[in-house]
């Protein structure tokens, strides 16, 4: 595994791994968000739910425990999701993924992350592993509903928790967020589309994420099964590092945006065409 930090000095064996690239896979986290604000995993919480892990609220247990509780921390995360934009990680990658589609390529994006900045980049988005924050469903009959989008402003933590809204389907169970809880099953749809497009891939790109929840953290292993590069974005060492042919430390913003304009996929924006 080779560390790179100094973006003015790339590893010419590494340009030419995005260069020559006609079917990489992208596994995206958190991280790859964390420049458009929006905190991480790991990052602390704060008001309401000051006192509880992300891990903690996301569970069956303790939507059943405090319904209100986690509805809103989900209703006003989507808030915050809904007010702030895609950054140049998420528009480098879907740049690439149209310039590749174009020269009969395919690059594939598959994400932990329960927001829509990749597809509000302009990407396509292959699955997310761990569901979506705008999707709803009944918790009792499984009924998808659709809402309005949260009222909360992101940037400002609720002073009170609000009711999940009953289900207009079966009147009787609560709606809850379309996401994969702690303990749940992930889509096996989106997972084995994910899991075949590593395995698929000339390169694969693991972008912003600390390689601890699992399955998900096992799928750039499959990389291994056909000695594929693997490539790590991230300003920290993960749970996948040791595993990376190369790591490049840094945020995904900046470092998407020029590894691939080095690599001449994109151009410069400084050239100015
Ligand atoms: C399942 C949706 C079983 C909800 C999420 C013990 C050992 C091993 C496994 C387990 C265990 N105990 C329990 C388990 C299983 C558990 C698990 O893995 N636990 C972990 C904590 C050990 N997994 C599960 O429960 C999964 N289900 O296993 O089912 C089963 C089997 C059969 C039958 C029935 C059931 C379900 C897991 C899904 C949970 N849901 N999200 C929500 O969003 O609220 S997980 C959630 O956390 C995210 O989706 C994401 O996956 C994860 C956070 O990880 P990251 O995305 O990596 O983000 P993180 O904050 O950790 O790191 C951010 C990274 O970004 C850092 O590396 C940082 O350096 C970097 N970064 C920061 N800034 C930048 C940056 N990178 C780039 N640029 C920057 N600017
Ligand atoms: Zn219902």
């Amino acid at each position: 595994m080779r560390r790179i930090s100094d973006v003015d000095d790339l590893p010419g064996e590494l340009l030419d791994l995005i260069a020559s690239a006609r079917r990489p896979a992208v596994l995206s986290g958190a991280g790859i968000s964390a420049e458009s604000g929006i905190p991480t995993f790991r990052e602390v919480q704060t008001g309401l739910w000051e006192r509880f892990s992300a891990q903690d609220l996301a569970t069956v247990e303790a939507f059943e425990a405090d319904p209100a509780l986690v509805w809103t921390w989900y209703r006003w995360r989507q808030a915050l999701i809904d007010a702030v934009d895609p950054n140049p990680g998420h528009r480098a990658l879907a740049e690439w993924q149209h310039r590749l589609a174009a020269a009969g390529g395919r690059l594939s994006i598959s994400t932990q992350n329960v927001d829509d900045l990749h597809e509000r980049a302009g990407a396509e988005v292959l699955g997310h592993l761990h569901g979506a924050i705008a999707a709803h469903r009944c918790a009792d009959c499984g009924a998808p509903a659709q809402l309005p989008p949260p009222r909360y402003d992101g940037s400002v933590p609720p002073a009170e928790s609000e009711d999940p809204p009953a289900c207009e389907s079966c009147d009787r169970g609560k709606l809850r967020p379309g996401v994969v809880w702690f303990g749940e099953m992930l889509p096996m749809e989106a997972f084995e589309a994910a899991a075949e497009s590593v395995r698929s891939a000339d390169l694969v790109l693991v972008v912003g994420t600390s390689g601890i929840v699992q399955p998900a953290a096992s799928l750039p292993l499959l990389a291994l099964e056909r000695g594929t590069a693997l490539v790590e974005v991230n300003p920290e060492d993960t749970e996948l590092t040791e595993v990376m042919d190369f790591a490049v430390r840094g945020g995904s913003g900046e470092m998407l945006p020029h590894l691939l304009t080095a690599a001449g996929v994109l151009e410069d924006p400084q050239d100015g065409h």
